[in-house]
């Protein structure tokens, strides 16, 4: 085995005096004391958390004051991610690594007899402020830009309230608030000094819960920012997450007051707030309420304000905004930055059209992360007309000459100017955001490689002909600090210990493990760390939901959100063939498996919904049939987020990537699986496909119609056929159709069999489930055979070095932004 090999910025030694024993401990005794009028004997678990993280903050406060300090000094390109999403996590266990203060933190609790450790980590909720894997990539990203030490800025909002939280009940999905801050969180830093106001031409009235726009005078919000700490690893250079409260002018309602209405100015108050209340559910379809415009265009104001108050506190001259300033759009959310930007370069800093423009399209960069037609953002104009008809007036010139542009070019072809206009005038007229966001900025990328291609040549073919140098690929990455060293102690553990720890922040050092595949004692200690997760993991989920699982079967998992095009359908309908080979023949051989689902469906969407029931009920039957009892056994995590992730990612055997081949972008959970040694089950899709490149198809089971085929299939593809010729798929469907699984409420899977038969299938299960039985068959198999399982997933750890973060951030900051480290002295 190679031996320890140390790199610079891996070795993340603290700082011996600030963390020193006396101080530590006196600061955590202190923070009890004077925050919580405690005393530290008669601390709660919350209390103790509060402070331990209070502890941790005032730590590392010198140090994120130097980052600034530092980058204000040297003046050098600033990053700024704007997302609507930060799908944090936990924050506590991340920080003391990258710190590299845990044997200090762990010693200091240790004196305090009622402390316990895994307690106090896991007292912290989940910062919940995204959806799924937009959010968390804008998470990842924001590490990886600190511990690669460039100077950058997340912007975001402060929702109140995060992602659902989800209960089952009778198998069905029930949403529940995350008030998630109901508590005070240790980690933000309200800073009312840099208050930012944002104009709206309109009022707001909340009617049954709605919040109506209604033409009245023009007045402000107020965007107050919070801020967060972004530790790189190695705790060199701490950035800050700024994510934006709104709140109401002082001032605001004084007629209101004088003349007696105090009431009304209060609600007025809480009116402005509800802009950052809550975060919209939805995964990857648009919301298309006037209160998510809302929440757009505020944290577009409120992080544009900033950033241009920002360069001028350092820069004189306005043509130099490209040069120290770069801002990377995630999604189409954010898009309204093209018009916005251009009202502060017009009308604040008084420059003429073109020049504007060109810093404009200079500065920013578009990111695409779906191909869902229904996830592509339209506005109403008329929603501009009421919030912002400056910015409305912006981009009806910003189309004019590019539609002017478009004719001159392609002067035959004016479907082509229609069909690339940022307004569409059919029915009622909305602006295409993405359109607005492409014209509007240097670089559009997706964010896998057959994503952007299919980008490129299908879905803005037009704008890819007009402009083909700004189209680009950054196949997405995810941080190994958390989801790897964090997440998996004991195989990070025995990773570091054979080939030295520099892969913490070179990630391509996994390659070093390509020889140990084939090392008898190297993978039976794999095996162990594999088996006691699994163990650990069991253990979880009995305390936690009383559902009792068996680590010694295949822990298989499919954990995302809820969509058709992610096709837990499939899944399901497979556990049903396989449920029905042991009713025709109970002699038959197959290995113990345990098939877990997590994940939320979109609250409006009653088919995910659905689906989620069917999963349960076919777990609930499994489990009282004698016949499969102990062999199969099907289970529903509910509540996924982060924090589950991070516990059932290092416990699973089979990764399930299934989604019809050119739907999903990119995913990211597969990555994780993969460098947790997993082995992949999936289709040729997204960066699954890169994912079997770099450790060699062999190593992958891989299935199905690949995106061209799926394309190519839809003018004659027909379910029924399958449905007519394949025996075990009509006996599975027959199996749901028949009411086997819903003895109790008859009928209430048919939305299922429309979808999958009347309808057409659109995502076609049918066409994918003969081949995803038989690749599972030889899964399966090759189960059997421990060493040659284990060998295959150690080679595909070896391959997971491409799906950094680190690596994603270094090709943005190379071939987007332009962007170099700054280092903090
Ligand atoms: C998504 C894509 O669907 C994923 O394939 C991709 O990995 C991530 C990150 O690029 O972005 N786009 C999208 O809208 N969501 C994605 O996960 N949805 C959610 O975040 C819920």
């Amino acid at each position: 085995m190679a031996g320890h090999t140390k790199s610079n910025i891996a070795a993340a030694p603290g700082d011996p005096e600030l963390a020193s024993e006396a101080s530590g401990r006196e600061s955590y005794d202190r923070h009890l004391l004077l925050d919580h009028v405690v005393r530290p004997e008669d601390a709660s678990q919350r209390e103790r958390f509060e402070a331990v993280a209070r502890t941790l903050r005032d730590f590392l406060t010198q140090r994120w004051l130097l980052t600034q300090q530092t980058h204000d000094r040297e003046n050098p390109k600033r990053v700024y991610y704007l997302s609507m999403e930060f799908l944090i996590g936990r924050t506590l266990i991340n920080n003391i690594i990258n710190l590299g203060v845990e044997p200090y933190v762990r010693k200091e609790l240790r004196t305090d007899p009622r402390q316990d450790w895994s307690e106090v980590v896991e007292t912290e909720p989940d910062a919940g402020l995204g959806n799924g894997g937009l959010g968390r990539l804008a998470a990842c990203f924001i590490e990886s830009l600190a511990t690669l030490q460039i100077p950058a800025m997340g912007y975001g909002l402060r929702y109140e309230y995060g992602i659902f939280r989800q209960a089952i009940e009778n198998g069905y999905q029930i949403e529940q608030p995350d008030h998630w801050l109901a508590q005070p969180d240790p980690w933000e830093v309200c800073q009312p000094r840099q208050t930012v106001q944002v104009p709206v031409a309109c009022r707001f009235e909340l009617h049954d819960g709605v919040l109506r726009a209604v033409p009245g005078y023009a007045t402000h919000l107020l965007g107050v920012p919070y801020d967060r700490p972004v530790v790189g690893y190695g705790g060199q250079t701490i950035n800050t997450l700024r994510l934006w409260g709104a709140s109401s002018p002082d001032h605001f309602d004084f007629g209101e007051f004088s003349s007696g209405d105090f009431v009304g100015a209060i609600v007025d108050r809480i009116l402005a707030e509800t802009v950052t209340r809550v975060l919209y559910p939805d995964d990857s379809t648009r919301a298309g309420q006037a209160l998510r415009f809302v929440q757009e265009y505020f944290l577009v104001c409120c992080s544009l304000a900033d950033i241009v108050a920002r360069f001028r506190r350092t820069n004189d001259d306005w043509g130099l905004l490209s040069e120290k300033v770069a801002i990377q759009l995630n999604d189409t959310h954010p898009a309204m930055a093209v018009g916005e930007l251009m009202r502060l370069l017009l009308d604040e800093a008084k420059l003429g059209w073109d020049e504007a423009w060109e810093l404009t399209v200079e500065t920013l960069a578009y990111t695409n992360h779906t191909l869902l037609p229904e996830a592509l953002e339209k506005w109403p104009v008329r929603f501009f007309e009421l919030v912002c008809p400056r910015l409305l007036e912006i981009v009806y010139e910003i189309n004019r000459r590019f539609v002017a542009d478009v004719q001159q070019r392609y002067p035959d072809d004016h479907p082509r100017a229609s069909r690339m206009s940022v307004i569409e005038d059919s029915g009622e007229r909305q602006i295409r955001m993405a359109n607005l966001a492409i014209v509007g900025s240097h670089s559009t990328n997706g964010v896998a490689q057959i994503h952007s291609d299919l980008l490129r040549t299908r879905v803005v073919a037009d704008f890819a002909q007009m402009f083909p140098e700004r189209f680009n690929n950054k196949t997405n990455g995810v941080t190994p600090r958390r989801w790897l060293l964090a997440a998996n102690r004991d195989w990070a553990g025995l990773i570091t210990e054979s080939i030295g720890d520099a892969w913490i922040t070179d990630l391509s050092e996994l390659r070093q493990l390509l020889p140990l595949a084939d090392d008898q004692t190297f993978r039976s200690r794999f095996r162990q760390t594999k088996q006691s997760a699994k163990e650990r993991f069991a253990d979880w989920l009995r305390t936690t939901t009383g559902q009792v699982v068996d680590p010694e079967t295949i822990f298989d998992s499919q954990i995302k959100r809820i969509h058709e095009y992610k096709r837990q359908l499939l899944n399901i309908l497979h556990v049903i063939v396989l449920y029905n080979r042991l009713r025709s023949d109970p002699s038959i051989s197959i290995p113990p498996r345990t098939f877990f689902f997590a994940g939320k469906a979109a609250p409006a969407y009653r088919l995910a919904k659905l689906i989620i029931k069917l999963i349960n009920n076919v777990g609930r039957v499994i489990d009282e049939d004698p016949v499969s009892r102990g062999r199969i056994k099907v289970v529903f995590v509910p509540n996924y987020n982060v924090s589950l992730a991070e516990r059932l990612i290092p416990a699973t055997d089979v990764s399930e990537q299934i989604s019809t081949a050119g739907y999903e972008a990119s995913g990211t959970g597969n990555m994780k699986f993969m460098m947790n040694g997993a082995l992949t089950i999936g289709t040729r899709d997204g960066a699954t496909i890169e994912m079997a490149e770099e450790a060699g198809e062999e190593n992958f089971f891989l299935f199905g119609l690949n995106a061209e085929q799926v394309a190519n299939s839809r003018q004659w593809y027909s379910p029924h056929w399958h449905y007519e010729n394949e025996p075990e798929t009509r006996d599975a469907l027959d199996l749901i159709f028949n009411d086997h699984f819903s003895r109790d409420e008859p009928g209430i899977f048919t939305p299922i069999r429309e979808s999958l038969l009347d309808h057409g299938d659109f995502f076609m299960h049918l066409a994918d489930l003969s081949s995803y039985a038989e690749a599972q068959q030889q899964l399966g198999e090759l189960y059997a055979d421990p060493d040659a399982w284990t060998r295959k997933a150690i080679i595909n750890v070896a391959g997971s070095g491409k799906f950094s973060s680190d690596r994603t951030i270094a090709e943005y900051a190379a071939e987007i932004w332009n962007a170099v480290p700054c280092p903090i002295d």
